[in-house]
């Protein structure tokens, strides 16, 4: 074994009874894999070249936002001020608020001014325990400002310690040059952009967004069918605002995960039951936007629909920073509970990217994710914010303290 925690707590959320504290543990690692799991075995690590002494913390997965728009330039603050002042939406859109802003922005922006922006959230994620973070692009929506996004998000996960998987968001918004010619801008995005996101291995991922200020069911299908032609795990925003089936279809086409979904209906959570594709809950948003209409927990629930929960952080619906907030948020918005936050950040975030065979458990042979906390019970994860009960984080067993972390930043 390359490095051994001892002394510690652990929650490894694996399948069964994964929730139970299990005392005096001890977790082994070797290339930055796990290797054991368990009970602290009375082996003499005496004179081991690497054993950390937890002093009794309480250790869980990794935590993983599966939903991110990290990346993009400006933020939208004046829009909120002017908005809370009385200005109404239509005069803040004409006057060219809103996504096309970001848009604008974006576009505007060099990779490095993108890439010191997403780092500096990236520390909010950090400081939650995050070891792997999703981020979209969307905010380009051209050709070469989508392949500048997505590269900056590549870079992000090649020089700091944490995991990025990528996804093109291309479908997020109708770019203000195609006004009025929205297939001719799936074209774009199914026979061009699509096909050299794969080519030069920038995305993961494909993502739309299902709805009316986005793009139609017919016109997400057709950009679904071009991901999987070229390889890439598709995935959707659906049902944030209205229902136009979006969920039942991505999940018949193989969706990882359908996001947001307050306005899922029963028959679209039988579509997701039946192909295991994972709910996937933005409380941010729902926050911020204020919205009323609840996600259908209960059936989700009901159908063993598995439940994750991410940040969607973004300029426009759901500016935070902190996966810790949205566990808080899922129990007080959605009445989730704490465990059913724990899993939605770990195990069922993962198998939202694809990723559940190695990450979101502490499970021998996955990677070797961790987040060293310094509480008793896990349910404080979601219950207590803002202290700073993180020790530290493991990616890939590599060791990254909390404090060190804060130091950076300076
Ligand atoms: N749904 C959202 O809530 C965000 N994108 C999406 O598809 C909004 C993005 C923004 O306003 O910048
Ligand atoms: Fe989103």
């Amino acid at each position: 074994m390359d490095r051994v925690l001892t002394n510690l707590k652990m929650v490894t959320m694996q399948p069964e009874a994964g929730y139970q504290v299990i005392e005096d543990g001890m977790i082994g690692i070797e290339g930055g894999k796990i290797i054991f799991a368990g009970n602290a075995s009375h082996e003499d690590l005496h004179g081991h070249p690497d054993v950390v002494d937890c002093h009794g913390a309480l250790v869980t997965p990794g935590l993983i936002d599966c939903h991110t728009h990290l990346i993009f330039a400006g933020n939208r603050a004046k829009e909120f001020e002017q908005r809370l002042n009385g200005v109404p939406y239509e005069e803040i859109a004409k006057a060219g608020g809103g996504i096309l802003a970001t848009v604008r922005a974006t576009r505007e922006a060099s990779e490095h001014e993108l890439y010191e922006l997403a780092q500096q959230r990236l520390l909010g994620l950090k400081q939650d325990g995050v070891t792997t973070v999703e981020i979209k692009s969307g905010y380009g929506l051209t050709l070469s400002d989508e392949l500048k996004m997505l590269r900056v998000a590549r870079r992000l996960g090649e020089l700091n310690d944490i995991k990025i998987t990528t996804t093109l968001l291309a479908a997020h918004a109708l770019p203000p040059e195609f006004a009025g010619r929205g297939d001719e801008y799936i074209d774009l995005v199914c026979e061009q952009i699509i096909p050299a996101a794969a080519d030069e291995k920038l995305a993961d991922a494909v993502d739309v967004f299902c709805e009316g200020i986005g793009f139609s069911p017919e016109q997400c299908q057709r950009v679904f069918t071009a991901a999987k032609q070229h390889g890439l795990t598709i995935k959707g925003h659906t049902e944030q605002l209205s229902n136009l089936g979006g969920s039942a279809l991505a999940a018949r086409m193989g969706a990882t995960s359908v996001d947001h979904i307050e306005y899922l209906d029963n028959e679209g959570v039988a579509a997701l039951a039946a192909c295991n594709t994972v709910a996937t809950l933005l409380p941010g948003a729902f926050y911020f936007l204020r919205e009323s209409q609840q996600p259908p927990i209960d059936q989700l629930r009901q159908l063993d629909v598995p439940i994750a929960i991410a940040t969607d952080f973004n300029p426009g619906t759901s500016p935070i920073a902190s996966l810790r907030t949205m566990m808080n948020m899922g129990c007080t918005l959605f009445r989730l509970t704490p465990e059913e936050c724990l899993r939605g950040v770990t195990t069922h975030a993962a198998q939202a990217l694809g990723l559940q065979e190695t990450r979101g458990q502490i499970q021998i042979g996955m990677d070797a994710d961790l987040a060293i906390w310094n509480i008793e019970n896990p349910a404080e994860l979601s219950y207590c914010l803002g202290v700073p009960d993180l020790v530290a984080r493991v990616v890939d067993g590599h060791l990254f303290p909390a404090h060190q972390e804060t130091a950076n930043a300076y």
